[in-house]
């Protein structure tokens, strides 16, 4: 059995938990299993090579953000098995049942568009490129719930920087993974893909804006967008795209999934507005997953002191 230094680990060697958890057990004792720091950063506990699945495996020498809400996380269970992730079924309870096997190593994010430096990076080179960061946060669905999670990561300005986004960029796209043969289920959700998301990009160098990993200390489950996914916490749950592949530096306003299904119920900005009804629906109260009674939505999902100078002078009805 192979331990490996702390310095040659890749992302690609991580055992997935329920590997590492009988393997504990089997190895009670011996040395050199545990949480081991890499330049003060990140990374990852045990392990022995494998390239199978990432999910679930601990991440450690993350810090905890000052940005972090101290209201109560939300369960574990609440968050991994009640999820929108179209690709894997639109019943809230299909991805944690078919994103199970979702190969997500090896795994490369392509930055390209208007940069002076486009780069392909695989997960190992997004584990190291900024300390990270423990942020809890709410996040709240154009649906009416909500959840609080301790997310992992750390600031897309600090990806974005690397790349060197040349004057003529003023918005970011995103692109999440499709492969139809791994993603059998996602041609009856009636939307197109690759799911598409984008931000304006002041939005995407805001410090809130996250470009997470894990969660719960952990890396992230394939139903909850394993490898890595964005989090913009003051926006609807839609804005925080799954499993990326690929970001763009463009011109002129990307094209988004759910505003291309149905234009007139999701905007391009799309941030949390409890005076902005959803044409089907209320915005003005949620229900927090784990939680019975509903609670009143906030403005800009309760970070308005921190984004509402992105907006000012803007009619959000009208760019809702
Ligand atoms: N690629 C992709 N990303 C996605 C989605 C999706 O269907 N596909 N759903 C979005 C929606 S509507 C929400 S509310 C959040 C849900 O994240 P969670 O399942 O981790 O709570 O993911 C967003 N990211
Ligand atoms: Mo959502």
């Amino acid at each position: 059995m192979l331990i490996k230094k702390p310095a040659d680990l890749k992302y690609s060697d991580i055992t997935p938990k329920s590997i590492y958890v009988d393997r504990r057990k089997f190895l009670a004792g011996a040395a050199g299993v545990g949480a081991a720091m890499l330049g003060g950063r990140v990374v990852l506990d045990v392990i022995s090579p494998r390239t199978t699945a990432l999910a679930g495996t601990k991440l450690s020498g993350y810090s905890k953000s000052p940005l972090s809400t101290n209201e109560p996380r939300t369960p574990y269970n609440d968050v991994t098995q009640y999820n929108n992730f179209y690709e894997f079924g639109s019943d809230k309870d299909d991805p944690a049942v078919n994103a199970k096997n979702f190969r997500t190593s090896p795994w490369t994010v392509s930055v390209e568009g208007n940069v002076t430096k486009p780069q392909k990076f695989d997960m190992d080179a997004i584990l190291k490129m900024a300390p990270l960061e423990e942020r809890i946060y709410r996040l709240r669905c154009v649906e009416a719930w909500s959840i609080v999670v301790p997310w992992i990561g750390f600031p897309l300005s600090a990806l974005l920087q690397k790349v060197e986004p040349t004057p003529k960029a003023k918005f970011v796209a995103f692109e999440t993974f499709y492969d139809p043969k791994q993603m059998p289920k996602a041609r009856g959700t009636g939307i197109e893909f690759p799911y598409r998301e984008g931000l304006r990009l002041d939005e995407a160098m805001h410090p809130l804006t996250l470009v997470c990993v894990g969660m719960y200390g952990e890396t992230l489950p394939p139903q909850d967008g394993a490898p890595v996914r964005l989090i913009v916490p003051w926006k609807y749950g839609f804005k925080s795209i799954k499993s990326i592949v690929k970001i763009t530096l463009v011109e002129k306003q990307p094209r988004t999934t759910w505003n291309m299904a149905a234009p007139n119920e999701y905007g391009f900005y799309s941030n949390v507005n409890p005076k902005v009804d959803h044409p089907r629906w209320s915005q003005a109260k949620e229900r927090r997953l784990g939680e019975f009674l509903k609670r009143p939505t906030l403005p800009f999902n309760g970070y308005a002191d921190q984004v509402e100078n992105l907006y000012s002078g803007m009619d959000l009805r009208k760019y809702f």
